[in-house]
């Protein structure tokens, strides 16, 4: 308890000192580390990873996360709940405000910002943060060897078992394994294989035309990232919604994995479950798979001098129907600006938008290799 004290008061101290450093702008990287592909981490690197991880979800929470909207289609915050749990937890509750608008790609930069340094800071994590080329695998998802690493201590598993609602039963997030999870009820890891997601289902948008024989995987793979990163030169707003939308990596891996991943509510599920991009950060994959996309932005800012700064979006959604979302895929007005406020729930000093641009300048310090 008294551990659990000091750790509130530093945060504490740990909050006043990043509005001063945001205030004063003196702050300055000492050095920049390197995010690395999960395969090219050692095998004892991958392990101390997910050690970390798992020390997250079996470590209590700060008692530092603040509501932001209160959404009525999540489940109510849990107190009780692990460090983990508040992370996914942040995503639930800002859903809304930080998916299909300008907040998109800066704000998914900051949790994975807010996640490394956690693993850092509270687990003693100090090998690379590792991003999953997903390109490596889409030719054939469901065989590839990346869901075959069944090592309970270095392996992330493989597909849930459909005999047991899609439990994630091997590798060291299994579900015998000390990783269980809060959100939205009790349980443990899924993923539940997806050919061809049933989009108009888990992205129901009234009126989106997309096309129900296209494979989920043909919008991961090398061309479409190589085309990502070399068009939309100074179009951030396309840039976004095509990574975004229904045809971009971004929606059809979460969904291709399904279950956790996916923000998919299982059959046995609790009454109440209401499935969405919510609690997606469930599973560990979330985070090496938005580091890829976090890749994707920095490669393509880093492709022309157009693309450097380019920031623009709305700060409300419009998925009430197609006409909408074809109207404002990034939002719509009140249009946001490089000084709007990341919204952090609590769990870290604020940061604006301004923060998130240049992954080598303070508070990021990193680059891809
Ligand atoms: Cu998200």
């Amino acid at each position: 308890m008294q551990l659990f004290q000091m750790h509130r008061g530093l945060f504490a101290l740990y909050l006043v000192l990043g509005s001063l450093f945001i205030l004063g702008g003196a702050t300055k990287c000492t050095q920049q580390s390197v995010r690395k592909e999960w395969r090219s981490l050692s095998r004892e690197d991958r392990g101390h990873w997910i050690t970390a991880v798992k020390c997250l979800a079996n470590s209590p929470n700060d008692g530092v996360f603040v509501s932001s909207l209160n959404p009525p289609d999540i489940a109510p915050y849990n107190a009780s709940g692990s460090l983990f749990d508040d992370i996914v937890y942040a995503h639930m509750n800002l859903n809304h405000r930080i998916h299909w608008n300008g907040l998109f790609l800066p704000w998914h930069r900051w949790y994975l910002f807010l996640f490394d340094s956690l693993l850092r800071s509270r687990c003693g994590y100090r090998g690379p943060l590792p991003y999953w080329d997903w390109t490596k695998d889409a030719a054939d998802f469901y065989e590839s060897p990346f869901f075959k690493d069944s090592d309970p201590e270095s392996g992330l598993g493989g597909w849930g078992d459909a005999s047991k609602g899609f439990r994630v039963l091997d590798g060291a997030f299994s579900a015998s394994s000390s990783f269980q999870l809060s959100y939205p009820f009790p349980h443990t890891l899924r993923r539940s294989y997806t050919l061809i997601p049933p989009l108009d289902v888990v992205f129901p948008v009234p009126g989106l035309v997309w096309n129900h024989t296209r494979p989920g995987n043909a919008s991961f793979t090398k061309p479409v990232v190589e085309n990502l990163i070399d068009g939309f030169v100074g179009d951030y707003k396309g840039f976004q919604a095509r990574m975004e939308g229904v045809e971009g990596p971004h929606l059809n891996v979460h969904f291709t994995i399904g279950g956790d991943v996916a923000g998919a509510c299982p059959v046995d599920a609790p009454a109440g479950c209401i499935s969405g991009p919510t609690f997606s950060s469930n599973d560990p994959l979330f985070f090496l798979h938005h580091a890829m996309l976090d890749r994707v932005w920095f490669k393509w800012q880093k492709k022309h001098n157009l693309n450097k700064n380019a920031f623009e979006g709305g700060s409300v959604q419009h998925l009430e129907n197609a006409s909408a979302f074809g109207l404002y895929p990034t939002g719509g007005p009140p249009y946001l600006t490089v000084e709007s406020e990341l919204p952090t729930v609590g769990l870290s000093a604020p940061f604006i938008v301004a923060n998130m641009i240049s992954t080598t300048e303070w508070p990021l310090c990193y680059v891809y290799d």
